[in-house]
């Protein structure tokens, strides 16, 4: 593979020829030494559930049909599927369990480094869990929100509290479905349950508890996940900011942060700008502390402090490649292992801080909330300490960086939307009657070396706002646009239709909003609640003329996230297939069944325009059956 095919980002094309000749294996490289991949695997048809295997069903039907315990391919594929929804769903809340654990301690005075960052939001979701708050120190509401908040892990009753936030049709539709999450960690653990040899023997029964299990995910552990780090960390106010691998600096200690959880990013952003600690970088040569972030940690501290963002997911390496990179500190979820043998070709510290992620050959400083600021400090002090060893000769840093706005919420866009003085979604509800805006879409998820790097994520954003359509953005999706000018309110002239460039330009915003990280996802849940309640377009998120894609995904995570859209009622398009095709049942159940149930239906689609047109198609159709006006301006250009 060339590496223009490889990625369209200038900066990791660059650094992709230094990794070659260098000799430095990157996950492109051990993808084309992968294949071909497992046939068995991509389509869902093996299983090592139980020792009786590992079984397998052949595809083409010459060989065996059932596993040994007389599992069939429907069987296999959907066990395997709801697995990856456990697993997705377990990583995103034991994120937000983490979280409240750190708002507990801050609320008992036991951290150094941690406070109540925005109050009006603490007394808002204590109002909405039942606690009181009158006359009450914000500490002890604190310490009683993060104790209910934990309570919602363990429930083995009831529903979870923020699923209220859902239109009431939308509930209704769950309870009657019996798809209402009861507890977070009940539903994931049922899901192994149900999952191992002979007990759920029926697809369309696994799939149903999987959408229940990410409903627990997207309504409840991820949401728990960003509502908790807006009350600690503070909610995100729209803020500029630049990125990609050009942010790094070759006069200056660079630290790179990489992973997911913002309690430790955050408390770098203050560590890395401690006076004592940059006259210790100048001694040493370096002219300050450069800090930037990978993946979802970055969007974190990206929304709430401007920090650069090196690059998203498929940029790790290459960002240890550039040679600047002083130390590197990871936390959990989506950091690759390879990353130990690429930092040992340069002076790159890794350092790993999770009890839960440790990593061969890197070093391990265990974060605890309890010492937060001097573990980050000490952390910093070790980069600091590291620039004297960062040979010349091997510094590679790219040119490229680009200007953006990100820092939208399902608070603040709205607020922008609706003039500075009344948070409404009139505007934007009114926007899409009148036809200004056709609908809106989320594009989310990761990138995968399968897909041209950055290009499904960019083109299905340009061909969205092009044709009226308002993009929201997560996780490394959001890196992707950012980096291709698309989150710069500048770009709406540039790529959007002329209805989308009014609203934008009148408010000051780009046509494709940064939204925050991947468990920030459930901003776009709570928006899309908010639109419906507001009026005019209909009673459900189903009826809505919305959708969402994964362009590029990769993690078990997607696949959570993508259950839980689709059980909301958003209808959803990947990139690539769910490991599922060896079944037809499956296949049919997902990709046509499910909308006569959830209203929503997956398409799988690895070209980003003619995805980008399956939603478009999909966002018509939902206002016409809205009866709403024809688009003011403009007629879809054809594929
Ligand atoms: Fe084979 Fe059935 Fe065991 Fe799976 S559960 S490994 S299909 S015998
Ligand atoms: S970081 S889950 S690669 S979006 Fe959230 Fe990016 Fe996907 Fe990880």
């Amino acid at each position: 593979m060339k590496k223009e095919e490889k990625s369209i980002d200038k900066a990791s094309q660059e650094l992709l020829k230094i990794a070659e000749k260098e000799g430095i294996d990157t996950a492109w490289d051990r993808y084309e030494a992968m294949l071909p991949q497992c046939g068995f695997g991509e389509l869902g048809l093996c299983c090592r559930n139980c020792i009786l295997g590992p079984c397998r069903i052949d595809p083409f039907e010459e060989g065996p049909q059932k596993g040994v315990c007389g599992a069939t391919a429907e069987i296999i594929a959907a066990r395997n599927l709801i697995r990856m929804i456990a697993a997705g769903a377990a990583a995103h809340s034991d994120h937000g369990r983490d979280v409240a654990h750190t708002l507990l301690l801050a609320a008992q005075g036991k951290t150094k480094g941690y406070g109540i960052k925005d109050e009006e939001k603490l007394l808002s979701l204590a109002n909405e869990l039942g606690i009181k708050t009158d006359g009450r120190d914000k500490k002890e509401i604190a310490k009683e929100v993060a104790e209910k908040v934990f309570s919602e892990f363990g429930q083995q009753h009831g529903e979870l509290q923020f699923s209220r936030r859902a239109p009431e049709k939308r509930q209704a539709l769950w309870r009657k479905l019996g798809i209402m999450p009861r507890g977070i960690d009940r539903e994931i653990v049922e899901v192994m349950h149900r999952t191992t040899m002979g007990v759920d023997n029926d697809c369309e029964n696994l799939i149903t508890h999987g959408m229940r299990t990410a409903l627990g995910d997207g309504w409840g552990g991820s949401m728990i996940a960003t509502e908790l780090s807006d009350v600690l960390f503070g909610t995100p106010r729209p803020i500029r900011a630049k990125v990609n691998l050009g942010v790094l600096k070759e006069d200056e200690v660079n630290i790179v942060v990489h992973g997911h959880e913002p309690t430790l990013s955050d408390v770098i952003v203050a560590a890395s700008q401690d006076k004592e600690l940059i006259e210790l970088a100048k001694k040493n040569g370096a002219k300050g502390i450069n800090l930037a972030g990978i993946c979802c940690t970055a969007n974190e501290i990206l929304m709430r402090h401007g920090i650069p963002i090196a690059g998203n997911f498929l940029q790790q390496e290459l960002a240890i490649t550039t040679g600047a990179v002083d130390l590197m500190l990871v936390d959990v979820q989506c950091i690759m292992p390879a990353l130990s043998s690429v930092a040992k070709c340069f002076h790159t510290k890794l350092v790993s801080t999770s009890p839960k992620a440790k990593f061969p050959q890197a070093e391990h400083v265990e974060f605890k909330e309890e010492e937060a600021l001097p573990i980050a400090k000490k952390i910093v002090r070790m980069a600091v300490e590291n620039f004297k060893n960062r040979v010349k000769e091997k510094v590679n840093i790219p040119k490229e960086k680009m200007d953006l706005v990100a820092g939208f919420t399902a608070e603040s866009v709205f607020k922008f939307l609706g003039g500075k003085y009344r948070a409404t979604y009139r505007p934007l509800n009114d926007a899409i009657i009148s036809g200004r805006l056709r609908g809106a879409a989320g594009i989310v998820g990761c990138n995968n070396p399968k897909i041209k790097h950055d290009w499904g994520h960019v083109e299905m954003a340009k061909e969205l706002i092009k044709n009226d359509v308002l993009v929201v953005v997560t996780g490394c999706s959001a890196i992707a646009d950012a980096k291709a000018g698309l989150l710069k309110p500048e770009s709406a002239l540039k790529y959007a239709g002329k209805g989308l460039q009014e609203i934008c330009e009148t408010v000051g915003v780009p046509p494709v909003l940064h939204v925050g990280s991947c468990v920030d996802n459930s901003r776009i849940l709570i928006t899309l609640s908010n639109v419906v309640a507001e009026g005019g377009l209909g009673d459900d998120i189903s009826e809505l003329p919305v959708a969402g894609a994964a362009p590029e995904w990769m993690s078990e995570k997607a696949v959570s996230i993508a259950f839980y859209f689709v059980a909301s009622g958003v209808f959803t398009v990947l990139g690539s297939p769910f490991p599922i095709l060896g079944s037809k049942e499956v296949t049919d159940l997902l990709t046509k069944r499910l909308e006569g149930t959830v209203g929503a239906n997956f398409a799988f689609e690895s070209d980003p325009i003619k995805a980008a047109h399956l939603m478009i198609d999909h966002i018509n159709k939902k206002r016409e059956a809205l009866k709403l006006k024809p688009m003011m301006y403009e007629k879809v250009a054809a594929v």
